[in-house]
């Protein structure tokens, strides 16, 4: 595996992190999660744009451009012969002391990891999966804005240790006031009476699948609305749905003990998933430039 690491290509074994950098220090860095298939990355500008927007909120420098990081991940993918793949790329602060100031870290470090990783869900996305919503609420903007792409998802992760021994195969979140946020790594839509709903993006991590979601369901003539959403709607849903470019869209069937609409995948998760993985075949950012 070739990694790319603050203008290197490296083995694993090469491809090292200071002990000092302050991402594994404090998670003080951002990321990306983005995939590539057959030979193009999906939708690479609006991940991009997202990644420097999550460093620009927590005020790192990165140390490449845009475009210098979109040609790191090409040649990542490139030099491991990957034409479908997992992309992870993520700026650190940087090495400084074990005080938390960033003042003290001089330089931003880029790295590009890219994986092969099929179908998150496995044979969930033709059973559909439990969700469990969870004790454990989503970081209120005003603390930590759930925008941020950071390193740091311990609120993610406290949620899925609670779906996880709850026998849950993804968390729900809501936030402190009640309404529903999303999942633990995805976004989330009830489909009520024909029409696609799901939460405004202040409480959760703006998709980039999701927007992909929502332009789908415009072309197929699905009415969609953004609205904040409670305990009530999800557990009335007809059906529900949860989109990420690692789980990319799958069903979910059965909620908190209730079966979801009819307990199978339903028509609308069907017509849109279906259109999803055409334009996921068709549409990207070629990794072999001519
Ligand atoms: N919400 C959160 C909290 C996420 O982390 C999404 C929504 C979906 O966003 P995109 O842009 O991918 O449509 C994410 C992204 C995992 C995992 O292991 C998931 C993400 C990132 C890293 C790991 O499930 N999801």
């Amino acid at each position: 595996m070739i990694i790319y690491l603050d203008g290197k290509y490296l083995t694993e074994d090469q491809a090292k992190i200071s002990v000092f950098d302050h991402g594994f220090l404090y998670g003080d860095g951002v990321f990306e999660g983005i995939r590539a298939y057959n030979g193009k990355i999906f939708r690479l500008q609006e991940h991009l744009d997202r990644l420097y927007d999550s460093a620009k909120t927590i005020d790192i420098q990165p140390s490449i451009t845009k475009e210098e990081m979109a040609e790191a991940i090409c040649e990542v993918l490139r030099r491991n012969k990957l034409n479908d793949a997992y992309i992870r790329p993520i700026i650190t602060r940087g090495v400084g002391d074990l005080g938390l100031d960033p003042r003290k870290c001089k330089k931003a470090s880029a790295l590009v990891i890219a994986v092969s990783w099929g179908a998150m869900y496995g044979d969930l996305y033709e059973k559909g999966l439990k969700a469990i919503t969870v004790s454990v609420r989503r970081n209120p903007a005003e603390c930590l804005p759930p925008n941020i792409k950071s390193l740091n998802y311990l609120n993610n992760i406290l949620a899925k240790i609670e779906a996880n021994y709850k026998g849950g195969d993804e968390a729900i979140f809501f936030d402190t006031n009640g309404y529903l946020s999303e999942g633990s790594g995805d976004n989330l839509y009830i489909i009520k009476n024909g029409e696609i709903i799901t939460p405004p993006t202040l409480n959760n991590l703006r998709g980039v699948t999701r927007l992909v979601v929502l332009e789908i369901a415009k072309s197929l003539g699905i009415t969609v609305r953004e609205q904040n959403l409670g305990y009530f709607d999800l557990y009335t849903a007809d059906e529900l749905i949860c989109s990420g470019t690692a789980a990319e869209m799958a069903p979910i069937t059965w909620v908190d003990g209730r079966t979801v609409g009819s307990g199978k995948p339903g028509p609308v998760f069907r017509q849109l998933a279906a259109a999803f993985k055409v334009v996921t075949k068709t549409e990207g950012y070629p990794i072999n430039k001519k």
